[in-house]
């Protein structure tokens, strides 16, 4: 029977499947393995594509939700499920898990690859020690040498294209070999497409942010987020940095719309929280990059609903 190992399709989501297949699923990968990439809001569809014969489901650095939860509970019975996360958001959902049988790994640790090597005494080499350490870079850890390089080229290379999950399962195949990654040519000219797009998207949030209170608030057109897709989380935390103030970008996609929040205050994941409670939708993250998804809401509706929210809460009394 084969293993499904369903992952974040990010630089630690991919690190940290490139991690458990190594040291886990040696011999099954890829022929009993079903590696699945995903995103949180479409997670729970996913589930569905694995095989119904599975022997094991592994779920790596996905932020949990009510809807992935839902779907995971019938295959509780069938197979042995492993959940590795360190998304703050998952935390409500780790006792229900437990109580259906699931093996949970869970704390807030910088990244996702960082919690595997700690709480699975896992056995690295050195080129594995570096992919852990720019698994923490890609998610914020603070890094001036050339993993940072090697950080930027993996992040910007998979937000080139989020859906190209062909890419995905090329640098995971790459780390199983040990190729130097900032040295392959299907990574370095996808990163500078995408630097060449992120510089033009920083352009457009500087010319038309507006300040409300202590955020910067940005809207994108839906036509503009297609474009931009996948640069969206880079940009705001570049913006951020950049701007020196908490940054909120606002967005239509398919039908939904998403709000993106980076503070430096630790606002975010209240805040999308409170937008996704009150406007209905869903929100995850951490509490200095989060973001909510609103479904069958107006973009003019999110907008006055985020402003609304942030004028009620209070700097600096949220945690
Ligand atoms: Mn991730």
């Amino acid at each position: 029977m084969k293993s499904a190992v369903i992952c974040h399709g990010d630089c630690d989501g991919v690190i940290s499947a490139f991690l458990y297949i190594k040291h886990f699923l040696r011999d099954a990968y890829p022929s009993k393995t079903e590696l699945i990439f995903t995103q949180p809001w479409r997670a729970h569809l996913d589930i569905k594509k694995v095989p119904k014969e599975i022997s094991e489901l592994v779920m790596l650095d996905i932020a949990l939700s009510k809807d992935i939860i839902s779907t995971m509970i019938p295959l509780a019975s069938k197979a042995k499920i492993v959940v590795i996360d360190h998304h703050i958001s998952s935390e409500e959902f780790v006792a229900e898990l437990t109580r259906i049988g699931a093996k949970v790994i869970w704390s807030k640790a910088t990244s996702t690859p960082k919690l595997m090597n700690e709480t699975l005494k896992l056995n690295t080499n050195p080129y594995e020690a570096i992919l852990i350490r720019v698994a923490d870079i890609c998610e914020g850890v603070e890094a001036q040498d050339e993993l940072s390089k090697m950080a930027d080229l993996i992040k910007l290379s998979i937000a080139r294209d989020p859906g190209d999950t062909e890419f995905l399962h090329f640098l995971i195949r790459s780390m199983l070999r040990g190729n130097n990654i900032i040295n392959l040519e299907e990574v370095t000219k996808r990163a500078a497409t995408a630097k060449w797009l992120l510089n033009k998207l920083l352009k457009l949030m500087r010319d038309r942010a507006i300040l409300v209170g202590d955020y910067l608030i940005t809207t994108l057109t839906s036509s503009e987020s297609r474009i931009y897709a996948g640069l969206l989380g880079i940009a705001s935390t570049e913006f951020t940095k950049e701007m020196k103030k908490d940054a909120i970008l606002i967005r239509e996609e398919e039908g939904k719309v998403v709000i993106t929040i980076r503070s430096s205050r630790k606002n975010a994941l209240t805040l999308c929280k409170v937008i996704a409670e009150r406007l209905g939708g869903k929100f995850g993250g951490h509490v200095e990059a989060a973001s909510a998804t609103l479904n069958n809401t107006p973009l003019e509706k999110a907008q006055l609903g985020v402003l609304e929210v942030i004028k009620n809460v209070r700097r600096g009394t949220t945690t």
